[in-house]
């Protein structure tokens, strides 16, 4: 062969080589979400998935799988984490199993406002957040709302601590729920968020902690009549990506996913906020009775020993519990 004729070829083959790769590289997504259809993370996660599919022409083609079909919660970070899933909406509860310093969100009564989370999520702190989730392999690209989370029962009122006493109550999967709810006098269960309606439905449980937004799309509230404004927990979710995903691709296409996060972010905050309300008018003209705690002191203090076991295990993460307590809300 000549030596043009050798470039020609050589040429030629890393066109077809360069094709080749171009459409192996189209990636088809998939998308873990715990909720049903129609709820604001639904909704957004699929304007995410779309907005995707749209503007990187479908390099990716990503889709939302919702219902916890892909499995639940704790099996399906793990999956994004080893790169068998590829984007999910997750609570950020259930992640710090995977990501240590994620447990600091999860101290109880550590926000004393929604807002207070946000501006914490939405700064500087949230973006160290992302990079020791980044470090595990999953890529943050955007908060979701998720309200504050009280407890509701089949039972009785809860008022103070010991209305717990004996109480059997569902937790997400995390030892520091487990101490949490220990701590306050009630018995906590882990347990996968699908299997908590029939529990409550025969006794196995007595209770369990959520939103209004989940409590009435889960039907809890059809069984458990009685919702207690406790708020000890005020949980950021993620818009995540596996990062083996991510850096599968280019730079400009992980722009245009990022922007797309973004823009599901406002999305379902924007529906979370009415949600809030829709859901609890729902869930109280169902007959279920909202009981306002006037004073929690007396839970915050019960949660002294989880602070001091939290310290304990991760005495780096102190000033970062402190930093965020100290954070101010703007405007
Ligand atoms: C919801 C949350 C879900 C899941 C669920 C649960 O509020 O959005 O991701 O964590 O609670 O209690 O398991």
């Amino acid at each position: 062969m000549t030596i043009h004729g050798l470039m020609r070829s050589t040429i030629l083959a890393g066109m077809a080589a360069f094709a080749f790769g171009t459409s192996a590289q189209a990636a088809d997504w998939r998308g873990w979400n715990i909720h049903p259809e129609g709820y604001p993370n639904t909704i957004a996660l699929e304007k995410f998935a779309k907005d995707v599919t749209d503007k990187t022409e479908a390099r990716v083609s990503a889709q939302v799988y919702s219902n916890a079909v892909l499995g639940d919660q704790p099996d399906a970070i793990d999956q994004v984490r080893n790169g068998a899933l590829d984007f999910a909406n997750f609570n950020l509860g259930p992640m710090g199993e995977f990501v240590p310093s994620i447990n600091a969100l999860s101290l109880p009564f550590l926000f004393s406002s929604v807002e207070q989370m946000h501006a914490v999520m939405d700064g500087e702190i949230g973006q160290r957040f992302s990079d020791d989730m980044s470090n595990e392999g999953i890529v943050a690209l955007a908060w979701f709302d998720s309200g504050a989370r009280s407890f509701y029962d089949t039972q009785r009122p809860i008022e103070k601590p010991e209305d717990l006493d004996g109480l059997k109550i569902r937790v997400m999967n995390n030892q520091l729920y487990v101490d949490m709810v220990d701590d306050m006098g009630g018995n906590a269960t882990p347990m996968a968020y699908g299997e908590v309606y029939q529990s409550l439905k025969t006794g196995v449980l007595d209770g369990a902690e959520n939103n209004f937004p989940s409590f009435e799309s889960s039907n809890h509230y059809e069984v458990a009549k009685y919702y207690s404004l406790s708020e000890h927990l005020i949980l950021p979710e993620c818009v995540c990506i596996s990062q083996t995903s991510w850096d599968a691709l280019s730079p400009e296409d992980q722009e245009l996913v990022r922007q797309a996060a973004v823009d599901a972010s406002a999305e379902q905050r924007r529906l979370w906020a009415e949600q809030e309300k829709t859901s609890r008018a729902k869930v109280e003209q169902a007959g279920v009775e909202i009981n306002e705690i006037a004073d929690k002191t007396p839970f915050q203090e019960k949660m002294k020993p989880v602070y001091e076991s939290f310290y304990e295990s991760y005495p780096d993460l102190q000033p970062l519990v402190e930093e965020i307590q100290s954070t101010k809300v703007s405007g």
